[in-house]
């Protein structure tokens, strides 16, 4: 039965609490519908907005049509270079706030005041795919902030992932060059399982911990409210005396960091490409604001070499066990942005944007990103001012005499464009030593000047084997298969073997595992030692295992904003459904009712059930836990539809957590899964007492309450 047109749902992301300074001064370059009449860029009025100027109704086109050339004009130059890498991106806006005074450390207002709520704007990324490319694949998440702070822009460019694949800015384009689509036939889109990749990852053993990661499941998350994030590169904090600290930075969501698993992440990249994008939308829409907190690792300025292994090196983290992580405030993404290409698009990060009391450290690839960020919005924005794009501008005014330019937007007054000066009404601008200023911390830098890597970088695998020790044993096993996937893609056997010799380097048994499947010989660590440029080294690490590195465990154990998938048809018994469905969502699930076609079913009682969706234009894939209501008609009907068996099937294959109520049980058995005769995990199939027997509200909630259990 057809259903009547519902109004759209109100913007919770859209109240006066989830404005801020940043929104506010958006608003006054946003356009708001609907238009008052049509008009060229100029202003003038349309009459006819269907019709070119022609000579005769049947005649060539004149040139002359000054709005119909203006139209097409536009539109031709309407695409700007994608990002070189992190092209596909989604992003949000939201506020960042310090639960205390962090002035021990840093004299960044922001880090001060805990009564200030920074606005922020934080794109989320893929790195090797094309921004059109799909969200789900096997790839580091970029997890850029930027704090619209009082003191000008503070941009936090990290990644979910804690290290990196390269420890010098050097060989930064010849990675991307070879995780990219191979240049001779543009091929793959957005993966790494290819040769270029392997190629270059087996002839460089530093990339071993990076790869451990990238293989692991923080490189296909559930969701970009579900993943953590990473400043990666040691920074430095200064105090108001000068005093120094090194800092990590983290980002911890509060719903903990989940993944899907390969099969679900490749299946979603085909059903809805943009799982990650519309997740995080639909999130902020409905209220649901994500959230994480900041956390710092400080490390005072003296103790820089009590660690046993080089903290400028960013292929290294550090163990939370031996630097435990300090909360220090929390970020909460309230608003979606209101125009994807003005502000996702045109948004620009560099690392380089500090304010002071946040300073660098000597991180080799640090200091080539300081290069890299601003001289690559040239070509992407097309010139110098894209400082003064709305999306880009500070929060309190820039002070200088730069100007002109592309596109410059500040009509600045007066005869005076240079300093020191006389003639500026008085502003001499003769500054030296401006203790408000940003000042860079003076370290005593004395050595010759050499192209060489620091021997405290030279140990690739104790860390990576740090890594893989730390995961559960579902976890490991995860790696192994990615490792064994991405590996099998790569046509040269050379290749493959170099990478499995390199792997025995990080854990024996883990390399003989990979190289299983692959075609190759047993994997041989001293080959992997004989090549060029390879020097042997191994720190001592005071722990073998990091509790912190796994996934398991993490977040406040709750269901908040998880899909649960209620499969109906006709003769579905709604009253078994009802408190179910209550509990779920008061447990903060969100329930979609999937069913044969849209608009309703009739249930058992002759009700009509809405319907969301359908077991096609939402499969499986797109749900963490399936629900199965009772009903002896509902069962038999969607016992004869494939598409409902298969709707099951697969959420079991993806170890999904899945409650059926009564006769619904017997879809389950329909494709072989029945509780007590299948290896199924705990967890993964909620069975409960038949229909008839489930009249009692008290029972009802004892399912839910373990379905809840499960899905947790
Ligand atoms: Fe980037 N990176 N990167 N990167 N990166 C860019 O800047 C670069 C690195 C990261 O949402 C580019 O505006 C070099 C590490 C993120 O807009 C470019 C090196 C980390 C984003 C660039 C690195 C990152 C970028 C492309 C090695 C994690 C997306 C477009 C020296 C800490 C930002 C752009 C956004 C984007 C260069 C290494 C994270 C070309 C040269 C390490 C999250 O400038």
């Amino acid at each position: 039965m057809p259903t009547k047109s519902k109004s759209p749902a109100p913007r919770r992301g859209r109240t006066a609490e989830t404005t801020n300074a940043k929104i506010e001064q958006l608003a006054g370059t946003t356009a708001e519908l609907p238009l008052p009449h049509l008009s060229t860029n100029q202003g003038t009025r349309i009459a006819d907005n269907h019709n070119s100027l022609k000579a005769g109704v049947r005649g060539p086109t004149l040139l002359e049509d000054f709005i119909l050339r203006e139209k097409i004009t536009h539109f031709d130059h309407e695409r700007i270079p994608e990002r070189v890498v992190h092209a596909r991106g989604s992003a949000a806006h939201g506020y960042f706030q310090v639960y205390k005074s962090m002035s021990q450390f840093t004299r960044a207002g922001l880090l001060n005041d805990p009564s200030l709520k920074t606005p922020v704007f934080v794109r989320f990324s893929t790195v090797a795919g094309g921004s059109s490319s799909a969200d789900t694949v096997r790839d580091v998440r970029g997890f850029s902030v930027k704090f619209y702070t009082q003191e000008g822009i503070w941009d936090l460019v990290g990644n979910n992932i804690p290290v990196f694949f390269i420890q010098d800015a050097m060989k930064f384009p010849d990675l991307v060059h070879a995780v990219k689509q191979e240049p001779h036939h543009g091929m793959p889109q957005a993966a790494s399982a290819h040769d270029t990749f392997w190629d270059f990852a087996s002839l460089m053993p530093e990339t071993t911990h990076m790869l451990m990661w990238a293989m692991s499941d923080r490189a296909i998350p559930r969701s970009l409210r579900m993943m953590q994030g990473f400043g990666v590169h040691t920074f430095r904090l200064i105090n108001s005396r000068g005093d120094a600290h090194f800092v990590k930075f983290h980002w911890k969501p509060k719903l903990g960091s989940h993944a899907l698993v390969w099969d679900e992440a490749q299946k979603i990249a085909g059903k809805d490409p943009d799982f990650h994008r519309r997740d995080l939308w639909e999130a902020i829409e409905n209220g649901d604001f994500p959230e994480w907190e900041l956390g710092m690792q400080l490390i005072p300025q003296d103790k820089e070499h009590s660690l046993g292994f080089d903290l400028l090196d960013p292929t290294k983290l550090i163990p939370e066990e031996m630097v435990p992580v300090t909360p220090v405030g929390k970020m909460v993404l309230n608003r979606n942005p209101d125009n994807f290409f003005a502000e996702t698009e045109q948004v620009a990060f560099h690392p380089g944007h500090v304010v002071p009391g946040i300073d660098f450290s000597n991180d080799p690839l640090l200091q080539g990103r300081l290069f890299s960020y601003t001289d690559t919005q040239l070509s992407r924005l097309g010139g110098p001012n894209f400082h003064e794009l709305p999306i880009n501008r500070g929060v309190c005014p820039f002070h200088n005499f730069q100007r002109d330019g592309m596109h410059r937007q500040t009509i600045s007054r007066g005869q005076v464009a240079y300093e020191p000066n006389s003639l500026g009404n008085g502003s001499e601008f003769r500054v030296d030593g401006d203790s408000e200023g940003f000042q860079t911390y003076p370290e005593t830098v004395e050595s010759p000047k050499v192209r060489r890597r620091s021997e405290s970088f030279d140990d690739h695998f104790t860390q990576a084997r740090l890594f893989f020790n730390s995961q559960t044993a579902v976890e490991k096993e995860h790696i192994i298969a990615a490792f064994r996937f991405e590996l099998s893609k790569v046509d040269v056997p050379a290749v493959r073997q170099r990478m499995v010799d390199n792997l025995a380097h990080v854990d024996e048994k883990l390399a003989r595992r990979v190289a299983e499947p692959l075609g190759i010989e047993s994997p041989d660590a001293k080959a992997a030692a004989g090549q060029a440029g390879y020097r042997e080294a191994r720190i001592n690490l005071p722990i073998e295992e990091s509790p912190a590195l796994s996934m398991i465990g993490t977040g406040d154990g709750s269901i908040k904003t998880r899909k649960i998938a209620i499969l109906v048809s006709d003769g579905v018994d709604s009253a078994s459904l009802k408190p179910i469905r209550e509990a779920l969502e008061s447990a903060g699930a969100m329930c979609k009712v999937v069913g044969p076609r849209l608009g309703s079913v009739t249930s058992a009682s002759k009700r009509q059930v809405e319907v969301d969706a359908t077991f096609t234009n939402m499969p499986s894939v797109m749900f963490d836990a399936v629900l199965v209501p009772a009903g002896t008609e509902n069962a038999k009907t969607l016992m004869a539809n494939g598409e409902a068996q298969h709707f099951v099937l697969e959420a079991f294959k993806h170890l999904k957590s899945i409650c059926v109520v009564g006769e619904g049980a017997q879809l389950l058995a329909s494709v072989g899964v029945e509780e007590g005769k299948t290896d199924a995990p705990a967890g993964v199939v909620v069975a409960a007492t038949p229909a008839q027997q489930l009249g009692e509200n008290e029972e009802a909630q004892g399912i839910a309450q373990t379905f809840v259990a499960a899905i947790a």
